[in-house]
């Protein structure tokens, strides 16, 4: 039998390390997935949110694109959150999402779908094959697209395109590798750069999600170094580019603009790497920065460069330009900035006293490994966290830079299927862990032995505290809702904490022996609500 789109869609896949496939399947989606060959590995997520943030965290643990499956209207409609999210934290994605089939689209059966602009402009690449032919080409093309655009890309596959006879493989479309120039720096613009930091007498550095990866981190070391100045991480960044427990980190910057000119005063240079200038949160009126300081972003993104308000921006690698560039400019013998300084370990809470937040990253930040993997997404003790559990290793700090909450469950576990030598731990607020509680299934039975920290304050914390500063009453009420029995009910074994001691006992047992867990854990800590909040 002459080969189908489907086996060369198959060799396609194979061909880009695309072999472990995250799906949650349809009926549009039989003839793809029935009678799986068995060199690819199927992982069924039970929603979609589920299966593209699982797919986005092996991807992040792999460094590579990673396969998502998803089932026309409804797959693609409920996964649309993630997709963004895929795409703001820069995660290469190719997604296929299943259409009906063609001979009778027209007529609008069941489960047709309008799905080429369903996901907006999230998406980085949307294809429609014009034939059945052309799919293992534009699968290729999707590969490449997604790296390229770093983001999510889709192709959009009739079910009865998968049994049609394949065209041979000079009919295909797309490069079988693509080699991109990423490490090669301008020595022009180099040499402008250097001239600029020369000219300053006192620079700093911001330090964004777009440099996390280790050469990156080690170029920003030595430019830091070289120059001795401050590096401080963006604001509401979803990676870490810079070691946290390096003397020259000065912390996150603050997510309103006064916060930000307050830090940044002192610098008539500011040099922000792998960073837009600036991420914010909350508006607040004013210039980002001092007259007399300029701004200078370096990013290989060229929407964050386009959109910077910056004095300079440059379009380039920013690892292989701060490596370049710290080669470039020579030592300061100035003397090194105020180390960062972190909070004291909050003493336990005394007899009756209800735990905090604090006590539980503290706990954990005591016990936990350099090279952890921790994820962020407790809306309100999201500074605090920050705060106390330093990114050590590029992946060390990872959160929803979409601001879509239900990333952490299936991201930890993606990644820890990815990186299973790595300790993965997910703080996870009691709200925000049912926006993709379903995914504890998937990291029970797939074995992703990640640590989810579940920090149960009885509600939406975040938001009773923003309508409170907004002066007014908020009309949600506050839940209790039993997130370990949830877990129990998923197959993932869970437990509930309440004191001090079963806390510092748990967490003696369960962190050092992290890295060698062959099933997730829930731990879900019953915590005071904290009264405040500023991001
Ligand atoms: C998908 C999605 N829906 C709604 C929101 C808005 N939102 C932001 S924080 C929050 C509450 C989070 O509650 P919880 O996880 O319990 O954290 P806490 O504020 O209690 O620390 C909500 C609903 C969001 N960010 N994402
Ligand atoms: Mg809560």
């Amino acid at each position: 039998m002459p080969p189908t789109v489907r086996d060369a869609a198959f060799d396609v896949l194979r061909g880009h390390g695309l072999t472990t496939l995250f799906a949650n399947p349809g009926s549009t989606e039989i003839e793809l997935l029935s009678d799986l060959p068995g060199d690819l590995r199927f992982v069924l997520g039970l929603h979609e949110s589920s299966v593209v943030g699982m797919a986005t965290g092996f991807a992040l643990g792999r460094r590579e694109p990673a396969l998502a499956i998803l089932h026309t209207t409804p797959g693609l409609g409920n996964a649309v959150s993630a997709i963004a999210t895929a795409r703001v934290n820069r995660v290469p994605l190719v997604v296929l999402v299943g259409q009906q089939d063609r001979r009778h689209i027209a007529s609008e059966p069941f489960l047709t779908g309008r799905l080429q602009g369903l996901a907006g402009d999230y998406p980085v690449w949307v294809d429609q094959p014009l034939q059945a032919q052309s799919v293992p080409a534009s699968i290729a093309r999707a590969y490449h697209e997604a790296v390229t655009g770093r983001g999510p890309a889709l192709v959009i596959v009739p079910m009865d395109d998968w049994a049609a006879e394949a065209t041979p493989a000079e009919e295909q479309a797309a490069p079988r590798q693509v080699l991109r120039a990423a490490r090669a720096v301008d020595p022009a613009v180099v040499a402008e750069l250097a001239e600029l930091v020369e000219r300053s007498s006192l620079p700093a550095l911001v330090a964004g999600a777009g440099i996390d990866d280790a050469d990156a981190w080690a170029a920003v070391v030595a430019l830091a170094e070289r120059l001795s100045c401050p590096v401080w991480q963006e604001s509401f960044s979803g990676r870490a580019g810079f070691p946290q427990d390096h003397r020259l980190f000065a912390g996150h910057l603050g997510a309103d603009r006064p916060r930000l000119r307050q830090a940044l005063e002192p610098h008539d240079l500011v040099i922000a790497v792998g960073a837009p200038a600036f991420r914010q949160y909350a508006f607040s009126p004013g210039p980002f920065v001092e007259p007399g300081t300029t701004v200078v972003v370096v990013s290989q993104d060229a929407a964050e460069v386009h959109r910077s308000t910056a004095d300079l921006a440059v379009l380039a690698p920013p690892g292989a330009m701060c490596s370049a560039l710290a080669g470039a400019v020579a030592v300061r013998q100035t003397a090194p900035p105020e180390p960062f300084e972190r909070p004291e370990t909050p003493e336990p809470p005394g007899p009756g006293a209800p735990l905090r937040a604090g006590h539980v990253f503290a706990a954990v930040a005591d016990r936990l490994a350099d090279d952890a993997i921790v994820f962020e997404e407790s809306p309100s003790n999201r500074p605090e966290l920050l705060v106390r559990l330093p990114a050590r290793q590029p992946l060390g700090m990872l959160s929803p830079a979409m601001g879509g909450l239900g990333f952490a469950l299936p991201a930890a576990t993606g990644i820890r299927m990815a990186c299973p030598d790595r300790p993965v731990v997910a703080f996870v607020g009691d709200g925000s862990s049912l926006y993709s509680i379903q995914s504890l299934w998937s990291a029970a039975h797939y074995g992703a032995g990640a640590l989810f920290v579940i920090l149960s304050n009885g509600g939406y914390a975040v938001m009773d505290r923003l309508s409170e500063q907004h002066g007014g009453t908020a009309p949600w009420p506050a839940f209790g809702v039993d997130v370990a029995g949830l877990a129990r009910a998923f197959g993932c074994p869970a437990r509930t904490l309440a004191t001090h001691d079963e806390l510092i006992a748990t967490l003696d047992e369960v962190v050092p022996a992290l890295a060698g867990r062959s099933e997730p854990l829930l731990l879900e800590v019953v915590i005071q609500p904290d009264e405040t909040f500023a991001p």
